[in-house]
């Protein structure tokens, strides 16, 4: 079989072609663009998406918004699960450019190794919006950047750390996948504040690839390593936050108590483990990005100019009130 082939029938095989004809959509009046065009509306537009996978809760709220969204506007959206695999992520643009969808919109799962197929695209005169993660590519390789600021988590990560450890700790970190840009943004975030304490140690880092199995993997091998002197834990995110919560408790520490404990998200499960008393803080970092990302769609398509990063608002969350905001969560 041609290489061509091949690809064809992979993508054919992990590729969720979603149609929706949602009865409910929103009415767009159908105008007309200053070029003379008539102006596109929700109901018009084809979407590609090509998610990174389901390693998180996170993951799974963001996908969950980007779906709802689409049906409730009425968009065609063709969605694409990678399963946290690059190749996969690039076959799916192929895909979607064969296909001529309006726009596409992508969470690069690493940072690196885009510019071929960012290109491609350009070519076929198909934008890109980069969703939740951003790609080392050309500025003119996308037209927008939707998501959280990685470095100031980092930061905000940092200055909760100091605070929980009066500026004096023995910190593992629990890094997300490796060349992310969320893994990159955490990790330089958290050390440009720990620079100013020299209290404050960092005695080992390694990915988890924010998942909670590998979390708890790593935690474990920290905790075999560095026994009774680790007095802090940096995770990425919840996930990799809650798979050490459970090797802690194995090793016979209290999470929380013992090992404080700060993490990236704020999803359901960081709450739940606020109010048990074993993690410490959580960072938020906003999943729900499906409304901002197909409004900025729209305007793509219609040619409006749109900016080139668009951030998403978010707060830092402490055990003392999760028990009240929890209800209130949407993810
Ligand atoms: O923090 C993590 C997920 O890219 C911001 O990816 C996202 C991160 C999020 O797996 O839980």
């Amino acid at each position: 079989m041609k290489t061509s082939r091949i690809l064809m029938v992979i993508a054919a095989l992990f590729i969720i072609l979603q149609g929706c004809s949602a009865p409910q959509a929103v009415p767009v009046p159908a105008t007309t663009a200053t070029s003379g065009r008539p102006k596109k509306t929700y109901q018009d537009l084809v979407v590609g998406f090509a998610q990174i996978g389901a390693e998180s809760e996170w993951r799974t709220a963001d996908t969950d918004s980007i779906k709802q969204e689409a049906d409730r506007l009425g968009v065609e959206l063709k969605f694409m699960d990678a399963q946290q695999k690059q190749e996969n992520q690039i076959i799916a643009l192929r895909t979607f450019i064969a296909e001529k969808v309006d726009v596409i919109g992508i969470s690069p799962v690493v940072e690196t190794g885009w510019e071929e197929v960012f290109q491609e695209a350009k070519d076929a005169g198909i934008p890109i919006i980069l969703v939740d993660r951003s790609a080392n590519v050309p500025s003119d390789e996308y037209v927008s950047l939707l998501g959280s600021d990685f470095l100031e988590e980092g930061h905000k990560a940092a200055r909760v750390m100091v605070s929980l450890t009066n500026g004096k700790a023995n910190i593992v970190e629990l890094v997300g996948t490796v060349d992310s840009a969320p893994a990159n943004g955490r990790y330089k975030g958290f050390r440009e504040i720990l620079a100013n304490y020299p209290d404050m140690h960092i005695i080992d880092s390694e990915s988890g690839d924010f998942t909670r199995a590998k979390g708890l993997e790593v935690m474990r091998s920290f905790l075999q390593k560095h026994g009774n002197q680790i007095t802090a834990v940096y995770a990425h995110n919840d996930d990799m936050a809650l798979g050490a919560i459970q090797a802690i408790e194995e090793y016979g520490l209290r999470p929380g108590v013992d090992i404080k404990i700060v993490s990236v998200d704020a999803a359901r499960g960081a709450f739940e483990a606020m109010i048990a008393g074993k993690l410490n803080a959580t960072i938020e970092c906003n999943p729900l990005l499906g409304p901002q990302f197909f409004e900025l769609a729209l305007k793509v398509v219609n040619g409006e100019t749109v900016p080139k990063r668009v951030f998403s608002v978010e707060g830092i969350f402490f055990p003392d009130d999760a028990a009240e905001i929890l209800p209130t969560r949407k993810y």
